[in-house]
């Protein structure tokens, strides 16, 4: 009895601290898309998102793995999409509830399949979405996080409305911040292509390269939820660079 409990505590232990995840699946202008399943073999797969090996966290600010996780090589699709239209990403079992979700995009060029033979390398990179604390406090408010499992693990987000088409990445990224002074990065990305008329780029305030963007020493990454005075604020930073919607809200 004392072995079975013990065995269920280490299960439930190891479901918090190790079991993480990531995006297996997405919807794109309704159009259903199979991620890529990092435990079954790449060979057999073809899929909209990039490659990646696991479901754990990067940890590391300047890791060329935080681009598209790791290895983050190439999709064997893409997905069309026009201005203004909606992306579903679908994060099965999430198991954290305190941290931020940012939503990237970067141009690969104006072939549909650009995105095939490009990196992401780049000061190029600009968010179309961020939500990070909503409202209360650090400890114990409402997160991004929170939204995902109260949502059935579905984030969505829209295409902004004025955007150049085009090929592009798309990079959904959480930051969990449970682990004191020990942030953890979970990208993913997947291949667009946005047809339609539009016409904007953002500009040069609204890029930034990643790696690059965060930092080891910034107050929202290195902290604790656990101790005052952080446990009990009610303002969170968003690192980075503002969101950028185009001039059509
Ligand atoms: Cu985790």
């Amino acid at each position: 009895m004392r072995a079975f409990f013990l065995t269920r505590l280490l299960f439930i232990h190891s479901l918090r601290v190790c079991a993480h995840g990531g995006i297996w699946n997405y919807s794109i202008a309704g159009i259903w898309q199979p991620g890529f399943f990092p435990y079954y073999p790449a060979e057999h797969q073809s899929s909209i998102q990039r490659h990646w090996a696991d479901f754990r966290p990067i940890y590391d600010v300047s890791s060329p793995y935080l681009v598209c996780n790791n290895p983050g090589s190439g999709a064997e699709k893409y997905a069309n999409v026009s201005p203004g239209g909606e992306i579903k990403a679908y994060y099965p079992g999430w198991p954290h509830d305190v941290g931020a979700i940012i939503v990237w995009m970067t141009y690969c060029g104006s072939q549909p399949d650009a995105c095939f033979s490009f990196d992401g390398s780049g000061k190029n990179w600009f968010k179309i979405q961020e939500v990070g604390l909503e409202n209360g406090t650090i400890r114990n408010g409402q997160w991004a996080l929170k939204d995902l499992l109260a949502s059935n693990y579905t984030w969505t987000t829209t295409i902004p409305t004025s955007l150049h088409s085009g090929a592009y990445l798309i990079r959904h990224e959480i930051i969990a911040i449970h682990v004191p002074f020990s942030p953890e990065f979970y990208p993913e990305c997947a291949h667009l292509y946005v047809s339609g008329s539009g016409w904007e780029r953002p500009g040069e305030e609204y890029l930034a390269a990643i790696p690059g963007v965060w930092k080891a020493n910034d107050p929202s990454l290195n902290l604790t939820i656990y101790q005052e005075p952080t446990a009990s604020k009610t303002e969170w930073l968003i690192p980075g660079p503002p969101v950028w919607r185009g001039s059509i809200v």
